[in-house]
């Protein structure tokens, strides 16, 4: 490498349209780095999460450069890569829910396992296997079926859901890289984390919009699944710094992110409701449970089966110390306190529509 080059700091991030992959450019573009991202033909904008770092004029001292592409498409990445020869590349792209990837098991496998190939072979091919560090977004969702806990980088995989599988491939093919090419290919295996721009249909940000919408009079319930599944919430700001920090360690290697911490999406409500000075009673039981408003006493959270999956994974809490340890990385926000931001900003967006009205065509 030409001592020029290993100065450059050039990132390219797949799935920069998306929670984590707008968090992660706006970080990058703040440490100085040239971020390029693959954003998806859509035929409405898709960039939302983004467009203000087009705006903002502190990050036009670096270049923040769009590409259209797709994780289905060899051709593309191996296109976008040889032209921007980035030194760091962050594989945020995929379809993430894991409900959905029930409906389309085949198209998830496609982005989510094969797609990580793709990019893995694109940096062979090209040759760049000394230039390129590599990020795999490796998911809590491997851990599946419990085996152990606090989960961990040494307890045993066993996903439950199409997404969980496809995303086992993606961790393994990672690690067989590293192994059989020397590259600096790592997997941050990161529990759930969530923020205002977190998508609508996962459960936090449903809950939290919900909450808002039911507060704001747009809606009078919120329908939902399996109130008893814990997770292991923490805020999407504070694990994207981890994500970098995976790529400047010493050596390439796989990383839990957690919290430490689980709740049930049952508290999870709770505590959401509890933002707009709202208390639950739970009434019933399985799928004829309700959440009624004590100080309304409306029928305000009710259960429906669409939302149940057909193999669930019950409860996930990590353990992190090994990334606190290596990494100097642990997690800031508290739960209480990233509720609270989902359901202030929900609320902000509610009191807006209603104020306004949704746009029409
Ligand atoms: P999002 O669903 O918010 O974003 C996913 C991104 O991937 C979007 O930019 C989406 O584009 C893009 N994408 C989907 N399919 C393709 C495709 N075929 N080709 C190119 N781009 C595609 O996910 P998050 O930001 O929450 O998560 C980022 C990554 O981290 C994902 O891989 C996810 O599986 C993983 N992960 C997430 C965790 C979490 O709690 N958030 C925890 C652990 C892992 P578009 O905007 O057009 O849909
Ligand atoms: P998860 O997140 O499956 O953990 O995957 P999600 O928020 O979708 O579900 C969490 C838990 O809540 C239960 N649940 C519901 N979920 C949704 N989406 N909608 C509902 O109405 C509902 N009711 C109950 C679910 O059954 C589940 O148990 C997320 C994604 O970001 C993945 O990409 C990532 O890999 C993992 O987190 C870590």
């Amino acid at each position: 490498m030409a001592a020029q080059d290993s100065q450059r700091r050039v990132a390219l991030i797949t799935g920069v349209t998306g929670q984590d992959g707008a968090y992660l450019a706006e970080y990058l573009l703040g440490l100085g780095y040239e971020v390029h991202g693959i954003k998806r033909r859509s035929s409405s904008f898709n960039t939302a999460r983004i467009d203000h770092l087009y705006q903002d004029p502190h990050s036009r001292k670096v270049p923040f450069l769009l590409h259209y592409g797709d994780m289905t498409d060899s051709t593309n990445l191996i296109r976008l890569m040889q032209q921007i020869r980035p030194t760091e590349i962050y594989n945020l792209a995929a379809q993430s829910h894991v409900g959905v990837s029930f409906e389309s098991p085949e198209y998830t496998a496609n982005a989510d396992a094969i797609g990580v190939l793709r990019l893995l072979e694109a940096i062979r091919i090209l040759g760049m296997e000394k230039e390129t560090r590599f990020y795999q977004a490796s998911t809590s969702e491997l851990y599946g079926l419990v085996q152990e806990i606090p989960q961990k980088e040494t307890t045993p995989f066993y996903p439950r859901s199409p997404y969980g599988v496809a995303k086992l491939y993606g961790y393994w093919i990672t690690v067989n890289y590293r192994e059989a090419y020397g590259m600096f290919a790592s997997n941050g295996i990161l529990f759930n984390h969530e923020s205002p721009i977190r998508g609508e249909t996962f459960v936090t940000r449903k809950i939290t919009r919900g909450v808002a919408r039911l507060e704001v009079g747009l809606e009078d319930t919120l329908y939902l699944g399996n109130l008893e599944a814990k997770r292991d919430w923490g805020h999407a700001k504070d694990y994207i710094e981890g994500m970098h920090l995976i790529l400047q360690a010493d050596q390439p290697d796989d990383f839990v992110l957690a919290t430490g911490e689980t709740r049930s999406v049952r508290e999870l409500i709770e505590v959401a409701f509890a933002e707009v000075g709202r208390s639950i009673e739970w009434h019933g039981k399985g799928v004829e449970e309700t959440g009624v408003d004590k100080k309304s006493g409306k029928t305000v959270v009710r259960i429906d089966p669409e939302y149940f999956r057909p193999t669930e994974v019950d409860l996930l809490i990590g353990d992190a110390s090994k990334a606190r340890e290596k990494l100097g990385w642990k997690p800031k926000t508290p739960f209480a306190q990233l509720v609270k931001e989902m359901v202030a900003s929900d609320l902000e967006n509610a009191r807006r529509e209603a104020a306004h009205g949704k746009h029409s065509l």
